[in-house]
């Protein structure tokens, strides 16, 4: 499988190996130009300089190689991007490796605007180029142009030798699907602006007030097509990736976990209710997980707790759940050698069961996170990890509250490693789980907005005074609301969530996001509409970080799909 990236003007530090990995390419496949490798990051790291912005479109293939890209200038002022670098790695020339990242390119410049692409080429005339074998090359590549309709721009002066040595090349024209004329003034423009901003160095103002007045046709004509019919038309381009803005991993394994109890709300078809919500927008790739091992789990979580899931399940029957009715948690050094009451020892209340799929459904939800962290790390803006069952209730060394294994805060742990992370908590119940984890850690700020622990589940946790410890001191922010907090009441506090926040400086966000605040979910008593949702999405959004939103709580049917398809929508 090979992933497009688009790294756009002002990258963040989470794109950095796949930006070193398309530096490596280009030294690789331009020797004679390798210093130029050095400028890329820098040209990234500039919003708009020299009148244009630079912009990497990386393939990915397997195991996060980088197989080929290219770089990009867009100059918004003509509306056009000129293709500055284009190339594929020697070794891995796939067949479709060089189709897909120009047809990313063409995307690229949709997205951004443009109207058209200029590139330049090796002229396929034996005039100009005389070695058989650049000849050869020259031919393969206006040939592999011109199926897209990208044509040759006559300008007997743009192709005269500049540089040192001298080199030849052609301008090409590649309208995009555009299929009108090219006005001459609309290529003067562009062609000035490529000379003087990007070619500033090796073209004289003298030849660039040449090559302008080479334009002496309008519309601007071109040569004949030498390879595809004369009629092929300029392909439209599609754009599938960019008008997707969203990644959803999620996976059919979490119908195993079914507690066929009266009152367990915790059940499979809320993932199809949200699913049937979402996927029609067509915002949406959809991707599978990947499995992780044991480790990503165990850096979180005590390792005799999943020891415990992990045996204790395989054990069990799998439709008959098992509810602890003892919790001898007051004497942690006196864990019980029986099975349920060792279930007690690790749970903190009676309505989360055991069976014989508990455990791999809870492992199944950590891959769908992990594969979340991981897509984030590779420079995906917004990813929905749908996880189920949920997670943020299970602390380092207990499950409960539905959850088993605590999705987003391993998902967290891992993008920690790599970013600065914040996680924010906007489940109905407080996250006890995720504020346990982190709670002695400076480097992962926990922020959490719940019913007040007085009336709300879990009871135990989520207080204000809640702050940290140790070195985590100040790291962990609780904003409990009364029990029928509205828009008028939440929003506020999500502006205060926000502020410490921004404070903190994160390089990536996680959210833990519990559709349960919304009015009419059987185990909260908030009053917020599905529309607030996009209100929340939109602030959220104002932060401008990479996102990932791990499924939490959330069970009244109707207002989850509902409100899951607004939350998106104010993300967008
Ligand atoms: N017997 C999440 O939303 N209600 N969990 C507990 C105790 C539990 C909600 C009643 C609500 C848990 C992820
Ligand atoms: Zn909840």
């Amino acid at each position: 499988m090979i992933r497009i990236r688009f790294i756009h003007s002002g990258y963040l530090p989470l794109n950095r190996d796949l930006i070193l990995q398309a530096q490596n390419l280009f030294r690789e496949a331009f020797p004679s130009l390798a210093s130029h490798a050095d400028k890329i990051p820098s040209m990234l790291n500039r919003p708009i300089q020299q009148g244009y912005s630079a912009a990497l479109v990386v393939l990915e293939g397997r195991k996060g190689h980088v197989d080929a890209f290219a770089l990009v200038l867009h100059f918004p002022e003509c509306k056009s991007v000129f293709l500055d670098y284009i190339a594929v790695r020697k070794s891995s020339r796939a067949a479709g490796l060089g189709t897909a990242l120009y047809e990313a390119v063409r995307e690229y410049c949709q997205d951004v605007g443009a109207h058209g692409l200029y590139l330049e080429v090796q002229p396929d005339d034996p005039a100009l180029t005389t070695d058989p074998a650049t000849l050869e090359e020259a031919r393969k590549r206006i040939r592999f142009y011109e199926n897209y309709g990208v044509r040759t721009i006559i300008n007997p002066a743009y192709c005269e030798p500049v540089g040192d040595p001298p080199t030849t090349a052609w301008l090409l024209f590649d309208g995009l699907g555009r299929t009108d004329p090219l006005p001459r003034e609309e290529a003067r423009d562009a062609v000035r602006m490529i000379l003087t901003r990007r070619f500033g160095n090796v073209s004289t103002p003298k030849q660039v007030r040449r090559i302008l007045q080479a334009f002496t046709d309008d519309p601007v004509r071109f040569l004949p097509m030498r390879y595809t019919r004369e009629a092929t038309p300029s392909r439209q381009v599609e754009s599938s990736h960019l008008n997707r803005p969203f990644l959803l991993i999620t996976s059919q394994k979490h119908q195993i976990h079914h507690v066929k109890q009266r009152g367990y709300f915790e059940r499979p078809v809320r993932v199809g209710a949200l699913l049937e919500s979402l996927l029609p927008t067509g915002m949406f790739t959809m991707l599978d997980p990947r499995p992780y091992p044991e480790s990503v789990i165990t850096e979180v979580h005590d390792r005799h707790f999943v020891l415990f899931l992990k045996t204790i399940c395989t054990k069990l029957s799998r439709d008959k759940p098992v509810y602890p009715d003892t919790f001898p948690i007051r004497r942690l050094d006196r864990r019980p050698r029986m099975f349920p009451e060792q279930a007690g020892y690790y749970c903190i209340d009676a309505c989360t069961p055991l069976d014989g799929n508990a455990y791999a459904a809870a492992r199944g939800a950590v891959d769908v996170a992990m594969t979340g962290a991981s897509e984030t790390l590779s420079g995906r803006r917004i990813v929905y990890a749908l996880c189920r069952p949920p997670g943020h209730h299970a602390e380092r060394r207990v499950y409960g509250g539905f959850c088993y294994f605590n999705n987003a805060s391993i998902a967290a742990n891992h993008l920690s490693k790599h970013a600065k992370t914040a996680v924010l908590d906007i489940d109905y119940h407080h996250g006890n789980g995720t504020q346990d984890i982190f709670y002695e850690r400076a480097d992962v700020l926990t922020v959490s907005i719940h019913g007040h622990p007085d009336n709300a589940f879990p009871y135990f946790s989520g207080f204000a005074e809640e702050t940290g410890i140790g070195p985590g001191l100040g790291y962990n922010v609780n904003l409990p609301l009364p029990m029928q907090a509205d828009e008028k009441i939440y929003l506020p506090a999500l502006e205060k969530a926000l502020r410490v926040i921004r404070r903190f400086k994160p390089e990536v966000l996680v959210v833990s996001l519990g559709l349960d605040i919304l009015r009419g979910d059987p185990t909260g008593t908030f009053l917020l509409h599905p529309s607030s949702m996009a209100d929340i999405a939109a602030r959220l959004k104002d932060l401008n970080l990479p996102m990932l939103i791990v499924q939490e709580g959330g069970y009244n049917l109707r207002g989850i799909k509902q409100g899951v398809a607004k939350f998106f929508s104010g993300l967008q």
